[in-house]
């Protein structure tokens, strides 16, 4: 017995004592900020350019923050860490802000702004320096993580010359985080926010999200839930929300909770929340005063209201503008702001798609300088693909927000790789007239796939939607396909054809999920509720909105939503050159084909084939396109870290197996209203069409609490 527990103890020290100099386990917490070590000759490069670091003294806490990242960066990618000197030796990095730049340098400092940054190596009485520049210790901050990205992704460090500025004032996420630690369409576990221990007990964590956001330039976050409580305004909460901004300052990170519209009467003790009754706005006054008193910096009020069953102005005859205004006369003496959300459909709504622009437009230039209004960036909901919302470029006089979602609530949750780069690209740069859809807004918003979950955003590459939301919230006109090869590089490996290779994964990916769920501008077709797989037959719904069959109207006849003049005709609620063109199939996108248009299942689309024949096309092509990924990650093994290539790749063989359920299921639905046989060589559902009907999940994650 005694030799069979001293047998076991030596294995498990055999076990515990990795060899000296062995890579550490990849457990994907370290998210994009790993900081391996470099090949020798970057590394050789590297630390020649990062022998000390100059900065000023006394630094404050967010000057602090971006030395000691500069130096765990170095350390972690060359196995030195430099030390900060007072002098600019040759190879020094040098943070410098208008009050400690060298003089004789040009540096264009009005350009900047507070959170913009030069990188620029250069000779400074002939030594090789590189300097870090910006107005503000937060401009130093990104311009840290900027240089460590740059290190990081082959840019030659002896030639730096980037000059970078955000180009939208307020990006920040939106946690649908519950108070009990539920999150809403979360599917990477439980929330990061431990509301039970907070004030007192902080999760490392926490500075750890705070590291992240900065790294991309995120400004803000919204702690909780738009289905808010009340209770996240009351003085418990709001200590907890102080204790979690305490972490996020020096970061440059502002906090903003969701308000209950309601929450005068509930926590009040008032009967009414009626935006014009003067006790009201005293009351929320006064909450504002505690909020600042609590949190100084406070950000603001994001507030989802008269949507969904939430409270708001709608319940006492008044309108959205009166009830952000009322909030935003609350906040404005101490800078704060409301963002307050379009997302509202009606229960008698002819038409779901154009309710957000029926309610909204007729208010523009109503709303109070400081509030925005956050619109989604379709009119539906976060679908794979949807037009743009018809609310950008309609309302001039008001400040608008574009809201995506990280979390990928229709998208296959955590489970299916897409990238939604190109979804986010997508959107930016539509043009609803002479701009674009970025070049609209004063602020972005991505709702957050952040949790418990030891990498974060429950699968390894659901982090790059995370990473790809920051990056080109700060830079809109960044391209998809750069932020991914960034993103890999730093994440997986910086082998040029391994790059690649995964590159092209993640560009793919999309179109792939478009394929496979809802292709042609169809939306809407899941399962009820949680939202998991396909279910377009769903017909029974309390609501007309709610169901299915209302978005895809497929019957005898064909198929699609008309929104053209003959139909609900939303299209007019676009500016006039696209309201003329999504009028006529002809001229409408292809890819949103369905979503302005009810055709004939022999309608003939751009590849020759009846529309019946292109569905189904599309279908295949959706799936043979996850198997396709599926073979390029199995030909990475052996690039990738052992743990997480085994990770990814069974995550893609579920991708693949709910690709061809959702597949077989929406052509076996279609089949039975069409009425059509399948086309030459289609290989025929797996199941019979009551099989997918009669699939439940009834313990789905993300439904929040
Ligand atoms: C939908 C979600 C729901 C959210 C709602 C919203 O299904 O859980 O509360 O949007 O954005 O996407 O308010």
């Amino acid at each position: 017995m005694k030799i069979w527990i001293q047998a076991l103890a030596g294995l498990l020290l055999v076990a515990l004592l990795q060899p000296a100099g062995s890579a550490p386990v990849e457990d994907g917490y370290d998210l994009w900020l790993r900081y391996r070590a470099l090949p020798p000759a970057p590394q050789a490069q590297l630390l020649a350019r990062a022998r000390r670091i100059v900065h000023a003294e006394p630094a404050s806490p967010t000057l602090q923050a971006a030395v000691a990242e500069l130096k765990r960066g170095v350390a972690g990618l060359t196995g030195r860490e430099p030390a900060s000197s007072a002098q600019p030796v040759d190879g020094a990095l040098m943070l410098v802000t208008p009050a400690n730049a060298p003089a004789g340098v040009e540096l264009p400092w009005g350009q900047l702004g507070r959170e913009g940054h030069v990188l620029r190596s250069l000779r400074l009485g002939g030594r090789a320096v590189t300097l870090i520049a910006a107005n503000t210790d937060v401009g130093l901050l990104y311009g840290s993580f900027a240089w460590l990205r740059a290190a990081q992704t082959g840019i030659d460090l002896s030639r730096l010359d980037q000059r970078a500025v955000p180009q939208v004032g307020l990006r920040l996420l939106n946690h649908w985080d519950n108070l009990d630690r539920t999150v809403e369409r979360g599917y990477a576990g439980a929330s990061i926010w431990d509301w039970w221990k907070l004030p007192g007990i902080l999760d490392a964590r926490y500075k750890d999200y705070a590291r992240a956001n900065a790294s991309l330039g995120l400004n803000g976050t919204v702690l909780n839930n738009v289905n808010a409580k009340a209770d996240s305004l009351t003085a418990p909460f709001l200590a907890k929300a102080a204790a979690l901004a305490h972490v996020f300052r020096p970061y440059g990170i502002k906090v903003w909770l969701s308000a209950r519209f309601s929450a005068p009467v509930e926590l009040g003790g008032l009967t009414t929340a009626d935006p014009l009754d003067p006790a009201v706005r005293a009351w929320w006054k006064a909450k504002a005063d505690e909020i600042y008193r609590t949190i100084p910096d406070f950000g603001g009020f994001l507030v989802k209201a008269n949507s969904e069953g939430q409270p708001g102005p709608q319940d006492y005859g008044r309108n959205h503008a009166d009830g952000a205004n009322m909030l935003a006369e609350a906040l404005a003496p101490h800078g704060g702001r409301v963002m307050w959300r379009a997302f509202v459909y009606a229960p008698d709504a002819s038409d779901r798609a154009a309710q957000g622009h029926a309610e909204f437009q007729p208010l523009d230039g109503r709303f109070a300088a400081n509030v925005i209004v956050q619109v989604k960036n379709g009119a539906i909901d976060f679908q794979p693909r949807e037009p743009f919302h018809p609310l950008f470029g309609a309302m001039p006089r008001t400040p608008l927000a574009l809201e995506l979602q990280i979390t990928k609530e229709y998208l296959g949750f955590s489970t299916h790789l897409v990238y939604l780069g190109p979804l986010f690209e997508e959107v930016l740069r539509a043009r609803p007239d002479g701009a674009t859809v970025a070049q609209h807004v004063q602020a972005i918003a991505g709702v957050a796939n952040v949790g418990t979950d030891r990498n974060w955003s429950g699968s390894d590459f659901d982090q790059a939607n995370w990473y790809a939301f920051g990056r080109m919230a700060w830079d809109p006109g960044l391209a998809s396909a750069d932020v991914a090869r960034e993103w890999v590089q730093q994440t997986f490996t910086s082998a040029p054809r391994a790059v690649d290779s995964i590159v092209a994964m993640m560009t793919a990916s999309r179109e792939a999920v478009v394929d496979y769920m809802t292709p042609l501008g169809l939306h809407h077709l899941m399962g009820t509720g949680h939202h998991h797989g396909p279910a377009p037959w769903v017909d029974n719904l309390e609501r007309a909105d709610w169901n299915p069959v209302y978005f895809h109207r497929a019957g005898r006849d064909g198929i699609g939503f008309d929104r053209s003049p003959r139909g609900s005709n939303a299209v007019a609620q676009y500016a006039p050159a696209w309201a003329a063109r999504l009028s006529r199939p002809e001229t409408t996108p292809e890819a949103w084909l369905l979503w302005f248009h009810h055709l004939p299942w022999d309608y003939r689309m751009a590849s020759g084939r009846s529309l019946w024949a292109e569905l189904v096309a599309r279908y295949d092509r959706g799936v043979e396109s996850v198997g396709a990924l599926r073979v390029q990650w199995a030909g990475l093994r052996g690039h990738i870290d052992a743990r997480r290539h085994a990770d990814v790749a069974a995550h893609l063989a579920v991708q693949e197996q709910e690709a061809r359920w959702w597949r077989d299921a929406c052509i076996a639905y279609f089949q039975s209203v069409s009425g059509l046989p399948l086309p030459a060589g289609v290989r025929p559902p797996e199941q019979p069409l009551d099989a997918y009907k009669a699939l439940r999940f009834n313990f789905a994650p993300g439904r929040g609490g």
